[in-house]
């Protein structure tokens, strides 16, 4: 055997596994994107490359575990990109946008991997957003944010009560999201990977329902895992993110 049929079969071993050959190090597609790491931090696509966590995996303990975060990250979030560039291989083109500009405008995408990219894409920008928007809790108190959810929302209790509601009805897997919507906040959720980006909507903030979220520490009690979500959320990322999504 051949090492680059050896290697094609040790390949095909690992997806039976359930691993990307990317978490391994294995990965062929070498990403020509140079963007940073945020959809809206910057003006670029956003990059192929799996961003590091800003954190250690045990950072968000007790409220999410270490085990979780680096299985969700070092596998899951690496599946995605993995996929995503498979199904853009000989698609330089659409690679060169970026998977916030591939979800921005799935009709850019060719109806035989639309799906595929639609999943896989808006995986990797979704999670790259998830990261971003969690963090250790710093006690930081949204200023202008905080102002906008009490006007939009009532209250900032308000605002809560219903994010959590939107985040508990989502049936399935999915997302419960705050967004910008033409100049407002709105609370929604989507399913799958489905971003709020392809709905001409900026995310806010963002909470990954997906029973692998959770599900080692919290099993199915996702209430439980929404009430850690509070805990860990970063809103400092969150008040940067509508700053940037205003002007
Ligand atoms: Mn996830």
């Amino acid at each position: 055997m051949s090492s680059a049929s050896k290697n094609i079969s040790r390949r095909d071993a690992l997806k039976t596994l359930g691993l990307s050959a990317a978490v391994l190090g294995l990965t062929e597609f070498k990403s020509t994107a140079t963007a940073a790491d945020m959809p809206g931090k910057s003006t670029g696509p956003l990059s192929w490359d799996l961003p590091a966590l800003p954190y250690s995996v045990g950072a968000l303990e007790p409220h999410i575990d270490a085990k979780t975060m680096e299985i969700h990250h070092d596998k899951h979030h690496a599946t995605y990109i993995a996929n995503a560039k498979k199904l853009l291989d000989g698609h330089p083109d659409l690679l060169a946008l970026g998977a916030d500009g591939l979800v921005k405008d799935l009709s850019k995408v060719p109806e035989d991997i639309r799906t595929g990219i639609r999943n896989n894409a808006g995986g990797h920008v979704n999670h790259t957003f998830f990261w971003q928007i969690l963090a250790p809790a710093t006690g930081y108190e949204p200023g202008k944010l905080g102002a906008a959810i009490t006007k939009s929302f009532g209250s900032m209790e308000t605002f809560q009560t219903q994010f959590t509601d939107a985040a508990l009805k989502r049936f399935g897997s999915g997302w419960a999201w705050l967004s910008l919507k033409s100049g407002s906040l709105v609370i929604h959720s989507t399913a799958n990977q489905d971003s709020p980006l392809s709905e001409g909507m900026t995310p806010i903030v963002g909470l990954d329902v997906w029973e692998h979220a959770y599900y080692l520490k919290h099993q199915n009690v996702r209430a439980n895992y929404i009430t850690a979500f509070w805990k860990v959320l970063n809103w400092k990322q969150a008040e940067a993110n509508y700053t940037a999504a205003i002007v």
